[in-house]
């Protein structure tokens, strides 16, 4: 199949960008894993990373691999800003891009024939770097793949098949002279351009287990997951809503979350309404501690009581998050962006 054809087929089904490449290792990326995971960047990460062996050779992921084919969905829709009394979810996670685009995948493995496999955010590939080497997109300082069209507000799939398709060109972009993420990143996590510390990221924090180290936590304003800052001003990502070709966010699109729901819902509801997001063990309690940062950060004191519900919680990592939300609202700072 020529890459016009895949190109065709993808447009078929609704993938906003597609490429493919050889299956063929990924020697720079394991290389790359390996130092970052010595030096601490990727704190207590598993994922891709926990066995990059396996994350960066998409040619063993399927018996006799032929090609590695690469897709990108875009996510992008005009959303509220959050009221105080709401909490700000990153765009990937208006609705689940993730299960769209893996649906998307599985039917192209079928009409492509042979054996395939299909890996969306899956700990076993490198999405990103499938993504380069298939020219989708190119990498970003602040370590996203960009693509011409739909910067990088796109989440990234990847089919590997026995199917022995034309490889698409590299796309020969870059971020030239531009540092706008580097300077607009609230905690120095893309110091070292292309690289990032996770141990500062607060996306990052907010997926992961125990305590935010307080400085975090006034960055974090009224975001409740996730962080976009890096690409909010990215100029690759300027315009998007003109270029989509349907503008609007899917009707259950969730752009902002009521507080009050987060931290007021009983662990079932929170698990069965939030299954798309990834919080450690799918415990509940991350969520409603980043709620009470959010409600910490909120600067409206009228929020206190939603605190002090939790101030004397059994639970230490919730009581001491309330805890500091509780002061923070009465000594009257406001930590939420403008
Ligand atoms: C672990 C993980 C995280 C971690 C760590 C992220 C990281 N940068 O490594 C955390 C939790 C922090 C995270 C956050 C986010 N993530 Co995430 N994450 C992943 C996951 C599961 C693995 C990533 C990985 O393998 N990293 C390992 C390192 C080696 O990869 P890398 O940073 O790409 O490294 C390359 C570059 O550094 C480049 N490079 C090296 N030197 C230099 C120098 C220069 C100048 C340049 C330009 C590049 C460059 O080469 C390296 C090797 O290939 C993937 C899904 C998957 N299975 O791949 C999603 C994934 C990367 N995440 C995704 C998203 C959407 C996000 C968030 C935007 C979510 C949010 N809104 O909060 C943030 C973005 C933060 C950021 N700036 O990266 C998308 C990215 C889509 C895209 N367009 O790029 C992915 C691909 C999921 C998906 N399938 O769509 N994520
Ligand atoms: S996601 Fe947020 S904290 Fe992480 S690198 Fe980007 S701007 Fe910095
Ligand atoms: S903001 Fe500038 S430096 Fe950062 S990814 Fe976008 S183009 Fe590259």
């Amino acid at each position: 199949m020529t890459a016009a054809e895949l190109e065709r087929l993808a447009a078929e089904l609704g993938i906003d960008v597609i490429g493919a490449a050889r299956a063929g290792p990924y020697e720079e990326t394991e290389r790359a894993i390996r130092a970052r995971r010595a030096r601490g960047l990727f704190a207590d990460m598993r994922f891709t990373m926990a066995q990059p062996e396996v994350s960066c050779h998409p040619e063993g992921l399927l018996p006799e691999a032929r090609t590695v084919v690469s897709a990108a969905l875009c996510y992008y829709a005009p959303g509220p800003e959050p009221l105080p009394d709401e909490g700000r979810l990153p765009r990937y996670t208006w609705s689940d891009a993730y299960e769209a685009l893996r649906g998307k995948l599985e039917e192209l493995g079928r009409r492509l024939g042979g054996a395939y496999r299909v890996l969306v955010d899956a700990n076993q590939h490198v999405d990103r770097e499938g993504a380069v080497r298939a020219g989708v997109g190119f990498y970003g300082k602040n370590t996203m793949l960009i693509t011409r069209r739909y910067g990088s507000w796109v989440v990234l799939g990847t089919l590997v098949t026995q199917v022995e398709l034309e490889a698409t060109a590299p796309l020969e972009l870059d971020c030239g002279s531009c540092t706008l993420c580097i300077e607009a990143c609230p905690t120095g996590a893309l110091d070292e351009p292309g690289v990032l510390d996770s141990t500062r990221c607060l996306s990052y924090w907010t997926q992961a287990p125990g305590s935010i180290p307080e400085p975090y936590r006034e960055e974090l304003g009224d975001q409740v997951y996730g962080c976009d800052i890096c690409q909010d001003v990215c100029p690759w990502n300027r315009g998007i809503e003109r270029r989509r070709l349907d503008g609007t966010a899917p009707e259950a699109a969730e752009p902002v979350v009521s507080l009050a729901a987060w931290l007021e819902a009983t662990d079932a509801e929170l698990r069965e309404r939030y299954e798309r997001l990834y919080f450690p063990r799918k415990d509940p309690r991350y969520l409603r501690r980043n709620a009470l940062v959010a409600v910490g950060n909120s600067g409206d004191p009228s929020l206190a009581p939603l605190a002090a519900g939790y101030a004397e919680s059994e639970d230490e990592l919730l009581g001491e998050h309330a805890r500091w939300a509780l002061d923070r609202l009465l000594s009257g700072a406001d930590g939420s962006r403008s």
